[in-house]
C-alpha cells in the first residue's frame, strides 16, 4: 500500500511545472525574450518588439519545452524594483539571468546584480543560464567574452552556462533552454523543491 502511494507520489511530483525566473538590470532584454520564448515555443505570436514596455509588476509565461513545463517569471530591472526579486527566489527551480552584450559601460552593475543573486541563500544550487543577449548588434560581445569579464567567483559549485542570444533573431535560444532543462531534470534543486511540495501535500 504505502509502494503504491509513494509510487503514485512521485508520478505527481515528478510532472511538476518548473520554475524559471528571468532576471537581469532593465534594458538587458527579459521580455523581448520571453515573448520570443512564447513564440519559438507554442503557435502564438509573440508580442512585438515595439509593443514592449519596461516591466513594472511580473510577466508570465508557459512554454513546453523537450516534453516539460516550465513557467517563466519575467521581472522588472530597474534600480527600484530589483528588491522584489528576492520574494521569487524560494519557489525558482533555476534562473535565467540576461545581460544586454552590446552595452559595455553597463557591465558592472549587471555584474554586481547577479553576485548579489549568486549570494543569496533562497537560490542555493539554482542552475543558472546567462544570456549574452542582443548578438544581433555589431560590437555586441561574445559569451567567452563576457564570461572573462565577468570573472565570478560564486559560480564555483554552480550548473551554469553562458548562451549568446538575441531576442530579436531567436539564435541560440532555444540551445539555453535545451540545456536548462536538462540540468533542472537533475539538480540537487528540483529534488529539494519536489520534496518540500510532497511534504507540503501530505500534512494539507
Ligand atoms: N537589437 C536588439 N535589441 C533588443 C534585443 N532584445 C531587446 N532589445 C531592445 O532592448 C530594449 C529593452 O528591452 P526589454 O525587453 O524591454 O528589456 P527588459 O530587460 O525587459 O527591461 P525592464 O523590463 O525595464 O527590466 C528594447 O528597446 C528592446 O527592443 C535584442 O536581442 N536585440
Ligand atoms: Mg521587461
Amino acid at each position: 500500500m504505502f509502494s503504491l502511494f509513494y509510487g503514485l507520489w512521485k508520478y505527481i511530483f515528478s510532472k511538476t511545472e518548473f520554475h524559471v525566473l528571468i532576471l537581469g538590470i532593465d534594458k538587458a532584454g527579459k521580455t523581448t525574450l520571453l515573448e520570443k520564448l512564447k513564440a519559438l515555443y507554442s503557435n502564438l505570436e509573440g508580442l512585438p518588439q515595439d509593443r514592449i514596455v519596461p516591466t513594472v509588476g511580473l510577466n508570465i509565461g508557459r512554454i513546453e519545452a523537450s516534453n516539460r513545463k516550465l513557467v517563466f517569471w519575467d521581472l522588472g530591472g530597474q534600480i527600484g524594483l530589483r528588491t522584489i526579486w528576492e520574494k521569487y527566489y524560494e519557489e525558482a527551480h533555476a534562473v535565467i539571468y540576461v545581460i544586454d552584450a552590446a552595452c559595455p559601460s553597463r557591465f558592472e552593475d549587471s555584474k554586481s546584480a547577479l553576485e548579489k543573486i549568486l549570494r543569496h541563500e533562497d537560490l542555493q544550487g539554482a542552475p543558472l543560464l546567462i544570456l549574452v543577449n542582443k548578438q544581433d548588434l555589431t560590437g555586441a560581445v561574445s559569451g567567452e567574452e563576457l564570461a572573462r569579464y565577468l570573472d565570478l567567483k560564486e559560480l564555483d559549485e554552480r550548473l551554469y552556462m553562458f548562451e549568446a542570444v538575441s531576442g530579436y533573431d531567436g539564435m541560440g535560444i532555444k540551445d539555453g533552454i535545451d540545456w536548462l532543462v536538462e540540468v533542472m531534470e537533475r539538480s540537487k534543486r528540483t529534488e529539494m523543491l519536489r520534496i518540500r511540495a510532497g511534504v507540503t501535500g501530505i500534512s494539507a
